[in-house]
């Protein structure tokens, strides 16, 4: 459950003189019809899910409407946050202040702060030098506003295989900072201190999936911070709504517990993979052959969801997602001393169904056994505005349950199921050069400028392989089909 406290009682005057938005708590869950179609309708936006409360952020426009409609279902609601805006231009303040003093690590980021699109390009470009023939960059489709949605896989190209595949998603909502965080802080372990695991995985880190959204979250207008969808113009309403939900865009079950309405922070968008973030993913997750664990991280809640969203129903491997959820669950207890304590479950039975999502696509179509939405902290509090001094503890537990429970899948390293021997890493004439230093913080190149804003990826003719699915994803497929897709 998400916990309010310091909302509670806030008020702050309206900093840019208008009425902004508001942050309710309706004392009904987001199960509850009238609040599925106050979302719908693009009345509400739904920011924090429970059992038995919604938090929702509410225009000043749409305010006498929904306070009718839940009048009339008998639904009471509590003011949280008068003055949302308020809060936004407080940490936007902070922010400016520390931007003037800091100095920016050499890699271009740091764990401290949020940064912007053009610091996580620069840290993109880093990671691709410095990790040498370990990192290629796969430009997976370019933005409505021509930013490139970014796909960097790294893998000891000197070990064969079989090796556990991974693919990490981040950033596909715009608002949930902590997302990319913690996806560029993944893979800044990868090439700095978790090489070990190269040994037995291949890993592809999507840092930000809707780089449009993402960068327009930082934009001057306060009330862009709560943007979520992407950017794209969707010709509604003279132009007055932009956006899909980049999250309502995949192909199962598209348009379950999704809105039609563009205006809506839920809208399912024209038709399967419309947009190109979704479509250039999709190809580019169909082309890499059998995955063995899919996650993307949002936020907030503090709770990692497995399949299906779509439906109440259990996926067939439910227990087995749950077990590895809780080496996920467990690692991040015990790293943050016990203070953070995920909740664990199917996506539809706590969060509300909701369909056309990368989960549930990685799970039915692609047939990614382990697939997961890690909702990250907090649970409420403040929830996408997370304070910059909780980054650096959240990437760290983060990564360290997500470690674990790669440890655990591939039964290798600190999480391993039993102490086999780790697998000797097989030393090749080309392997016998190398220096730690490439890919510890030695960058080729010196002197990268964190501002750059040229970003080239070296593998700049990606095409994207045929969508032939293997025997194995076809066996698994059909088999839930059978089970789940009847009607
Ligand atoms: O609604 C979503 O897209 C996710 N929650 S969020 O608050 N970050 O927007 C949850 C997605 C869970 N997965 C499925 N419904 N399949
Ligand atoms: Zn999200």
């Amino acid at each position: 459950m998400w916990t309010i406290i310091s909302f509670c009682c806030l008020v702050f005057v309206g900093v840019q003189g208008e009425p902004g938005p508001e942050l309710w708590r309706l004392e009904a869950s987001t199960h509850h019809r009238i609040v599925r179609d106050l979302e719908d309708s693009g009345d509400v936006d739904v920011w924090g899910h429970s059992q038995d409360h919604a938090q929702v952020l509410v225009e000043p426009e749409a305010k006498s409407r929904v306070t009718r409609a839940l009048e009339e279902a008998g639904i009471s609601h509590l003011v949280e946050v008068e003055d949302v805006l308020g809060l936004v231009e407080e940490q936007r303040a902070q922010r400016r202040k520390r931007s003037t003093r800091s100095k920016r690590a050499a890699q271009a980021l740091d764990w401290n702060s949020y940064h912007d699109m053009n610091d996580i390009e620069s840290f993109i470009n880093w990671v691709n030098v410095t990790g040498g023939d370990f990192v290629q960059v796969i430009p997976a489709a370019v933005t409505e506003e021509g930013r490139q949605v970014l796909v960097v896989h790294v893998s000891d190209p000197t070990v064969p295989e079989p090796k556990k595949k991974i693919w990490i998603e981040g950033g596909i909502h715009a608002r949930e900072w902590i997302s990319p965080a913690v996806t560029t802080y993944i893979l800044y372990q990868l090439v700095t201190e978790w090489r070990d695991m190269l040994q037995v995985t291949d890993w592809y880190i999507v840092p930000v999936a809707n780089p449009d959204g993402y960068q327009y979250t930082f934009s001057d207008n306060n009330r862009a911070r709560m943007w979520r969808k992407n950017r794209r113009n969707n010709h509604a309403r003279n132009g007055r709504c932009k956006g899909v939900d980049l999250n309502r865009n995949w192909n199962l079950k598209w348009g379950v517990g999704a809105s039609s309405d563009p205006c809506s922070e839920t809208y399912k968008g024209p038709v399967p993979f419309s947009e190109p973030e979704t479509d250039g993913l999709q190809k580019v997750m169909t082309s890499i052959g059998d995955m063995d664990l899919f996650i993307t991280f949002h936020s907030f809640g503090q709770t990692i969801l497995y399949p299906w969203g779509w439906t109440n129903n259990a996926p067939a491997n439910a227990k087995q997602l749950n077990h590895l959820a809780k080496k996920f669950a467990d690692k991040v207890k015990d790293t943050s001393g016990g203070k953070i304590d995920y909740k664990i479950g199917g996506s539809g039975p706590l969060y509300g169904l909701a369909s056309g999502a990368t989960d549930d696509w990685a799970y039915g179509r692609l047939g990614v056994p382990f697939s997961y939405t890690i909702e990250l902290p907090d649970e409420g509090r403040h929830g996408f505005l997370l304070p910059e001094n909780r980054i650096s503890s959240t990437v760290i537990e983060t990564a360290a349950g997500v470690q674990c429970m790669v440890s655990y899948l591939a039964n290798f390293g600190s999480c391993a199921r039993r102490k086999t021997r780790t697998r000797q890493p097989i030393v090749t004439p080309r392997q016998q050069n190398y220096t730690p230093g490439q890919l510890s913080f030695a960058p080729r190149q010196e002197n990268l400028n964190p501002r750059e804003q040229n970003f080239t990826p070296r593998e700049q003719n990606f095409t994207p392989r045929e969508h032939n699915l293997t025997p194995r994803q076809l066996s698994f497929i059909s088999r839930q089909n059978h089970a789940l897709f009847r009607g």
